[in-house]
């Protein structure tokens, strides 16, 4: 009989809290023969990273995973053999009771955010005695051995190269997204929280040597690039150039697409969490733009990981790298800093393949979680 799992989602903002889960979810069931219901308290978000789900239904069967409105009255459900709480997204209290009271208790994971810091290993797969007598283990996703991996599908790395690989194939997607590609200049993507100094990058990109077509999703980002343009409105399919930018804006894609859009461009600015690891996968070098703390602790995550990824590339190539990143998270202008980056574009292109080659040797996220489901039973 199939393991049944129940991963929890609430989703605080923006798409990465759903779009982990929803990655999650989907592999379960499609590499783990697993049955998963997903509950989601706000399905909005939900639709735009899966167009053909329906906002208002209570349940709804999507690629296999069992979609679930979590709403705040909770009404009893059977128990599953697994209960993945997604970033301490805490579990209805009825639901932890039931947890309790039965004899079988399931297995209960907190997964936690991603981050490259030291002490994520130690805690790594680590129980916690909870006040109703329950043991949690927190799992978190990372870039060792001793924690629980990436999120990456099956086969993603091949089917990233091929894609790389056919000219073809990525002509007809863009086309689809109604993109132009020119031999003669380069496409960026553009995924990102709100950046004061957005305009001085823009500036770089517009006076630099080479073409750049910059292709930017729907969102926060829109209003910086719109003030740069000089422009009234900006809508999803809108197309300005400025001397050598061409700026072209995007509809928010599924998550299948946005994977595509990376892997066809040449750099890749990205956010949060899931899309930074998406963009690791590409093989490309990338800007992260980390999601802020209240407490600024976003900051150490970034240093971690800078301290991680440079392994490997020259001194010059590495302080590139960590001053854009810093520079770029500050919201500080970008002109100094992404103008010695753009002299080690090769480096760095070489650098995001091997990297990207080194961290898919680890096993995936989901995997890791199944196997400590395995040893548990
Ligand atoms: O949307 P985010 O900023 O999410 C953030 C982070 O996860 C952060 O860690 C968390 O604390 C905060 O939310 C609450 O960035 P992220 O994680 O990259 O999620 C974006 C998702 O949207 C990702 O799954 C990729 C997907 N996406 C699409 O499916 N289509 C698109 O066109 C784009 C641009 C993104």
């Amino acid at each position: 009989m199939k393991a049944s799992w129940d991963i929890f989602c609430s989703v605080v903002d923006n798409f990465g809290d759903i779009g982990v889960t929803f990655r999650l979810a989907r592999q379960l069931v499609a590499e783990h023969d697993m049955q998963v219901r997903l509950w989601v308290d706000d399905l909005s978000a939900f639709v735009r990273l899966c167009p053909g789900a329906d906002p208002a239904a209570e349940q709804q069967m999507q690629d296999g995973v069992l979609v679930c409105h979590w709403a705040k009255a909770w009404r009893p459900v059977e128990l599953p053999d697994v209960v993945v709480e997604a970033f301490a997204c805490r579990l209805p209290a009825e639901y932890v009771e039931a947890m309790q009271a039965r004899q079988k208790r399931p297995l209960w994971f907190n997964l936690e955010y991603l981050s490259a810091e030291d002490w994520v290993s130690g805690c790594h797969a680590l129980p916690s005695i909870q006040s109703s007598g329950l043991r949690k283990y927190f799992f978190f996703p990372g870039f060792s051995s001793k924690t629980g991996g990436l999120l990456r599908e099956a086969g993603l790395i091949q089917r990233r190269q091929a894609f790389q690989a056919d000219g073809c194939a990525q002509r007809a997607f863009l086309e689809r997204l109604g993109i132009v590609p020119q031999s003669d200049t380069r496409l960026i993507s553009l995924f990102a929280y709100e950046h004061p100094g957005l305009g001085s990058w823009l500036d770089c990109l517009a006076f630099g040597e080479r073409k750049t077509h910059l292709l930017v999703p729907e969102g926060r980002i829109l209003g910086d690039v719109q003030r740069w343009l000089g422009v009234e409105s900006l809508k999803t399919g809108d197309l300005n150039q400025r001397n050598a930018l061409t700026v072209q804006v995007l509809p928010f894609v599924r998550q299948e697409d946005y994977d595509l859009l990376l892997w066809c461009c040449e750099f890749n600015v990205v956010r949060g969490e899931d899309s930074f690891v998406r963009a690791q996968w590409a093989g490309r070098p990338l800007i992260w733009h980390i999601y802020e703390q209240d407490d600024d602790a976003h900051w150490a995550k970034l240093d971690a990981f800078l301290e991680l990824y440079r392994v490997g590339l020259s001194e010059g190539a590495a302080q590139a790298l960590a001053d854009v990143w810093r520079h770029w998270n500050a919201g500080q202008d970008m002109a100094c800093s992404w103008n010695a980056l753009e002299k080690h574009r090769a480096a760095l292109a070489s650098h995001a393949q091997r990297w990207c080659l080194e961290q898919a040797l680890q096993d995936d996220l989901t995997t890791a979680l199944v196997h400590f489901y395995r040893n548990w039973i």
